[in-house]
């Protein structure tokens, strides 16, 4: 059966089957597809590895568009939009970056009934069609920096399984392709936008991460380096959220931008390019979701608040009237709330209808609560109900929201740092990876050495932390004995 009749058939049991089936702890994968697919984050299309996402989900990914975009564009980049067709001509020319790629991409070769005569690929990433136009818009140094950034959708045709938010045949992302006249600025670029994730990540997702310096065989193939921000996932695994490449001089020689300097000399320019995708998003979900479903970080929740009413008949009207008054003095106070006044549902029945859904705040108002001008509040992440007056409301929400988002960012960190364990031999590290756990080992950084091992173990490196320890001296590599030259993150990555 395929993924999308999968998802309608997982459709047709709503009545029955409304709320999870499996445990996050026994079946990770078939956990996160309910859970997905349940919340109403995300729908199956018709064709496999791409996926529809509904209002909640890319209400989240606005959210995320709207903090980065404001802080690179508080930083000099400018966004841009470029064609998603890109002729296989300029795709080609710079063969060594996208060879290894090419199974990767679609291609367009006719347009109604007429055969193309050049074919055209869907974006898989737009550095040949940017730095086409870069090669002719750039001059001199009065031109530079150039700092573009566009948000915009990618097509890979993946052959490996697909998995909605983490392997996609479509995704949306951003794509940041900036231009230097000095190494130095573009190095400092680099490392900076890692900065800018790590806060969005942070602020937004409640996910802390784990920053470093990919390995040579890991790195983007065009580039000199790369560096990832990576999040560990429940089940153990790594998962690269974005990459911050350092292209050096790579690309402006294949696609001859230069510049003339002060002095008139001409230069070829220094480039980065970086990346966040929809990815963030499974990040988010995996990294806090529990067994009931959805946990939300509060500021990218669609709905913050839901009010439940308990309508007993004879206080219907009462009860009632006290909601509706609460909603619309949360919403005039800029929450984003909703009032839950179906009579066909019960109050049980919609508490685990917004739990799955991950709404952050709780609010049920019966009778009684009503005469003691009082609603009980339930939040998503703890297991006690609490009782408030309905006068202290305006400021205690704000606060619990704050609050959870700083439990969440607290209990992910703390699960973060207590799974990096130390390691020195193979044995070791395959050990911390069967424990769920992620490994720091001395390494040699050698290609060679990784192959081997993951072609072994499946366990490959993750990044060289930025934060490095000193090596004692005479420390060997982990894998081959020879002299270690730094700690790296090794572990199974998705
Ligand atoms: C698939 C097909 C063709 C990844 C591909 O990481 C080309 C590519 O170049 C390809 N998959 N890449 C590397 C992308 C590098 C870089 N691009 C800008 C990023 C961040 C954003």
């Amino acid at each position: 059966m395929n993924q999308a009749n999968k998802g309608s058939k997982k459709g047709q049991d709503k009545k029955s089957n409304l709320g999870l089936t499996v445990t996050k702890e026994e079946n990770f994968s078939e956990w996160f597809t309910q859970l997905i697919q349940k919340s109403e984050l995300m729908d199956y299309s018709p064709v496999s590895g791409c996926y529809i996402l509904r209002p909640r989900s890319y209400f989240i990914w606005e959210e995320i568009r709207t903090f980065l975009d404001a802080k690179i564009k508080a930083d000099g980049v400018e966004n841009c939009y470029f064609p998603m067709f890109i002729p296989e001509s300029l795709l080609k020319k710079e063969e060594d970056h996208v060879e290894g790629f090419a199974p990767e991409v679609a291609w367009v070769e006719t347009g109604g009934h007429t055969k193309l005569k050049e074919r055209l690929a869907i974006r898989p990433t737009s550095e040949t069609i940017m730095y086409d136009s870069y090669a002719k818009w750039i001059r001199s140094h009065n031109d530079l920096p150039l700092r573009l950034n566009q948000w915009c959708n990618i097509v890979r045709w993946e052959f490996k399984h697909c998995t909605p938010f983490i392997r996609l045949r479509e995704f949306l992302w951003q794509e940041g392709h900036t231009v230097f006249a000095t190494r130095t600025e573009a190095v400092d670029e680099a490392h900076k936008i890692v900065g800018f994730y790590v806060d969005t990540f942070k602020e937004l997702l409640a996910v802390p991460l784990l920053t470093g310096k990919k390995s040579d065989k890991e790195k983007f193939a065009g580039a000199e380096f790369s560096l990832s921000i990576e999040a560990l996932m429940p089940d153990g695994k790594a998962l690269q959220a974005g990459t911050s490449h350092h292209l050096g001089q790579n690309f402006a020689k294949a696609f001859d931008i230069k510049f003339k300097d002060k002095d008139e000399k001409e230069e070829f320019a220094f480039q980065n390019s970086w990346g966040i995708s929809i990815r963030s998003l499974g990040t988010m979900i995996m990294t806090h979701s529990d067994n009931k479903g959805l946990v939300l970080p509060p500021k990218v929740a669609k709905t913050q608040v839901v009010i439940v009413p308990l309508l007993f008949k004879h206080a219907k009207e009462e009860v009632l009237a006290a909601a509706e008054k609460l909603f619309a003095e949360l919403k005039a106070a800029g929450i984003r709330v909703h009032l839950d006044s179906r009579e066909s549902h019960s109050p049980g029945f919609k508490y685990n209808e917004w739990e799955l859904k991950g709404v952050p705040i709780r609010l049920e108002l019966g009778p009684r609560d009503l005469e003691n001008k009082k609603v009980m509040m339930k939040v998503r992440d703890q297991d006690e109900k609490s009782s408030v007056l309905m006068a202290d409301l305006l400021t205690a929400i704000p606060k619990e929201l704050e609050s959870m988002h700083e439990r969440m960012y607290t209990k992910a960190k703390d699960n973060l740092e207590s799974s990096i364990v130390k390691a020195s031999s193979k044995e070791e590290v395959m050990a911390a990876v069967e424990e769920k756990k992620i490994a720091l080992v001395p390494w040699c950084g050698s290609s060679e050495s990784e192959i081997a091992f993951k072609e072994e173990t499946g366990i490959q490196s993750l990044n060289a932390p930025f934060d490095q320890a000193e090596l004692p001296a005479g420390t060997k590599c982990f894998l081959t004995g020879n002299k270690a030259v730094r700690w790296h993150l090794f572990g199974k990555s998705y």
